[in-house]
């Protein structure tokens, strides 16, 4: 029986932690576990209050994310059921160690977020010129890769697509990235357009497996790593409400919270409603009860 807290834990995250299972495995590159918590952010800022299955619903995403896609390119994932400790099964996965590239592989098919401020101030973003006259939310003309580098603290920065490729190492490489990431964003944003939810930009990262092949990481097309808005009520000419959060940060707004750490505790009414709009995000995406999630990861 292993517990999480008996595992060497590599890195830890805002709202996940990843752990080494070396010494559960006699692979030459043995594998990690990926743990997701209930913890929620907003403004940058943990909440002391956990989302009960909130860990469970963006692992749940992840996996069918990984399914649909693996026809698009590898991924990272093993199991989410063997070697999953029984604390963290439906909320952890078992994944591949890969030589993680440098960079953050944004897409973007709609302007909002640091992505719109880029775009007042200059016109374009990540380098790329856009037409002139798009208001705050419009779908681009097409969905654009916008990398970042991962920033060690604070907020990650954007670079061009020539920064990448330097930081990558490898031109031809950090090409095939940014194709793929496109095209995982197409298939994506059409799924979810047809259970009427806009995907308007998310982040991929991705490493290397020991044979050199471009393999998907991370956690992929999850509420956390995605901004969805609800297409219902969509409106161009001004920010859109979060999918996932609004309710939260509808209620800090209201609350008198500055927006600075440390976040409050948040009420129990609003608990609710938020863990309701995340099963709600894995019922509309993956087209099934997310109870059929638990069963299946035997964590009901
Ligand atoms: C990683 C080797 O997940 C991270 O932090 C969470 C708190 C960042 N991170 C990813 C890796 C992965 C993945 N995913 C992988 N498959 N292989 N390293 C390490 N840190």
């Amino acid at each position: 029986m292993t517990t999480l807290a008996d595992l060497p834990l590599i890195a830890s995250g805002k709202v996940r932690e990843m752990y080494d299972l070396a010494d559960l495995d006699v692979a030459e590159s043995p594998p990690l576990l990926m743990v997701a918590s209930d913890r929620i952010s907003t403004y940058d800022a943990v909440h002391p209050t956990p989302i009960p299955d909130k860990g469970k619903v963006l692992t749940g995403l992840s996996v069918f994310w990984f399914a649909k896609t693996a026809q698009i390119v590898a991924n990272h994932m093993i199991s989410a059921t063997d070697g999953v400790p029984e604390e963290a099964l439906g909320r952890a996965l078992v994944v591949r160690r890969l030589r993680m590239l440098p960079v953050e592989c944004v897409v973007r098919g709609y302007i909002t977020g640091s992505g719109w401020k880029d775009y007042q101030a200059s016109g374009s973003v990540s380098r790329i010129p856009l037409p002139a006259g798009l208001r705050e939310s419009e779908q681009l003309p097409e969905p654009i890769f916008t990398p970042s580098t991962k920033a060690d603290v604070g907020h990650d920065e954007a670079i061009d697509f020539d920064r990448a490729a330097e930081l990558v190492g490898e031109r031809a490489l950090m090409e095939r990235v940014r194709d793929v990431s496109l095209e995982l964003y197409s298939f994506a944003a059409e799924h979810a357009r047809e259970r009427g939810v806009i995907l308007a930009d998310t982040k991929f990262e991705f490493g290397l497996d020991d044979h050199g092949e471009l393999v998907l990481g991370d956690e992929v097309l999850t509420p956390d790593s995605s901004r969805y808005w609800p297409a219902d009520g969509f409106e161009v000419g001004r920010g859109q409400p979060s999918f996932d959060k609004q309710f939260v940060r509808d209620w800090a707004a209201s609350s008198g919270w500055d927006k600075k750490p440390p976040a409050p505790a948040i009420p129990e009414d609003v608990v609710a409603g938020t863990r309701a709009r995340y099963v709600e995000a894995y019922e509309l995406i993956a087209g099934e009860p997310f109870d059929a999630w638990l069963a299946r990861t035997g964590s009901a």
